[in-house]
């Protein structure tokens, strides 16, 4: 049995604003599709974010049904998930025509079960199919991006992917951040899953999400089967640079490394064994310059760019300290006629000297909910609304949490509007028809005291939580 594992191709995307890095990422996509039709695996799996936006424009669609129709004609089938980027609150999406046309399978919980050869449904409610995937003796299991707090729900005693896969085996394909693998990316400190939150007994965990490869074999984590992210097919951001070009104030030459994280490409897995293949994705140079005046970074901006393929993209951030700092318009001039397909400068010059701080963490700046929203405000706008929608419920829950059982009155005064509560707060006399709590007297917000009215929550350890949660109507 011989698979390949793809994720994060954010077909669509133009990065930079250049109509060129369309083709970039089209290309490299192409190159994955074409090599795993070559290696005549039995199945292709896309562990989430294909497009790099929920509606791709008409040219992203046809460009994708041009490349999914390679493994089509060779009678290889294709089971994606959603990732977060490409993943809708709409009833139908553009995965629903790519699955109409029978150029993929979109496995996971679906309102109804699914059709075609490869395709297994079980019914778990009213409206709720887990859908996977059949080929030979192996099943592919796989769920859409979700956030964490509809995964791992009442302070990690309701873990619904556990509920979900429990006794299940095969392929397990998500798009989220597990932990153990975050370290050194953007999701180090933002995860949606702890190691130990994936449900155990699958063989191979066929992840999507965090851009960069990375693999983490049972005997480190204990799992039944290794975690693979194959990353990104294309270079997202500039910590996945081909290259890295460092040129201090003390060096008298630049020098160029090799990026660790910047190898491209997919997994072809044969027994579940993972191996790396790479794509040619285009050369990415991150340049760091660093000097103490305007005349030694532009001479040494030169010197750096003149190591560079001409067909490169380059990141250049100036460095050090400069008096009256630097402007990035005296500097975008300087690389014209370099040749470089697509260059842009980052400025981390300072005026003066600063004297450095000790630094605070995240939780003594900010409160719980506050880190919460900082969260939120991370996700790309166009999956705002959706989240937002999700955070405001999330928060109402916490408010309603503070509210004292026994000042029901006080509550619904509130609730009435703002003039009642702002003399209140203004500290006058309170009205006397309130009887509420000195701030003192507050109870603090404590899972006990939380009187439940609305919506229940899925309690810990009763088995129809599942059942709660898809009633909640967020497959
Ligand atoms: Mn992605």
């Amino acid at each position: 049995m011989k698979f390949a594992h793809i994720a994060d191709v954010h077909l669509g995307r133009e990065q930079f604003n250049q109509p060129f890095r369309y083709n970039d990422y089209l290309k490299v996509f192409r190159e994955a599709i074409e090599k795993s039709v070559n290696e005549r695996v039995d199945f292709i799996l896309i562990a989430g974010d294909l497009f790099h936006v929920s509606r791709p424009s008409p040219r992203t669609i046809r460009d994708a049904v041009e490349v999914l129709e390679l493994p089509m004609k060779k009678d290889i089938p294709v089971f994606a998930i959603e990732g977060n980027h490409d993943k809708t609150i709409r009833e139908t999406s553009v995965f629903d025509l790519l699955e109409h046309l029978g150029l993929l399978h979109t496995v996971g919980l679906r309102r109804e079960p699914g059709k075609g050869e490869f395709i297994r449904s079980k019914k778990l409610s009213e409206n709720r199919y887990l859908v996977w995937g059949q080929v030979g003796d192996v099943e592919i299991y796989g769920l859409r991006h979700h956030t964490r707090w509809q995964l791992i729900r009442n302070d990690g005693a309701v873990n619904v992917l556990k509920a979900l896969f429990k006794g299940r085996k095969g392929i397990l394909m998500l798009h989220q951040a597990v932990d153990y693998l975050a370290k050194d990316t953007p999701y180090q400190d933002a995860f949606d899953l702890k190691l130990s939150e994936l449900p155990d007994g699958f063989s191979y965990y066929a992840l999507g999400h965090i851009h960069v490869h990375r693999v983490a074999e049972p005997s480190q984590t204990g799992l039944s089967g290794p975690i693979v992210y194959p990353g990104s097919l294309e270079r997202t951001e500039v910590r996945e640079a081909s290259h890295i070009i460092r040129y201090s104030s003390r060096d008298r030459k630049p020098k160029v490394i090799d990026n660790r994280d910047g190898p491209k490409g997919f997994y072809i897995v044969e027994d579940f064994q993972p191996e790396f293949i790479e794509v040619d994705a285009r050369p990415f140079y991150s340049v760091r310059v660093e000097g103490e005046s305007k005349a030694e970074l532009r001479k040494k901006v030169e010197e750096a760019a003149s190591l560079i393929p001409k067909d490169a993209l380059a990141v250049i951030t100036l460095e050090g300290t400069i008096k009256g700092g630097v402007s990035l318009a005296e500097f975008n001039d300087l690389l014209k006629d370099s040749g470089l397909r697509y260059y842009t400068f980052r400025s981390r010059v300072v005026g003066e000297a600063v004297l450095s701080k000790e630094r605070l963490s995240e939780e003594e700046l900010f409160t719980d909910w506050e880190r919460e929203l900082l969260l939120h405000l991370r996700v790309p706008p166009k999956e705002f609304s959706e989240g937002l929608t999700e955070f405001v419920s999330w928060l109402m829950e916490r408010y309603k949490k503070g509210i004292p059982k026994n000042t029901p009155k006080k509550a619904a005064e509130v609730q009435k509007g703002g003039e009642k509560e702002e003399t209140w707060e203004k500290g006058d006399e309170k009205p006397k028809a309130v009887k509420g709590p000195t701030k003192e007297e507050k109870p603090k917000p404590t899972e006990e005291k939380v009187p439940k009215k609305s919506k229940p929550v899925p309690k810990p350890k009763n088995p129809s939580s599942l059942d709660a949660w898809l009633r909640r109507g967020k497959p």
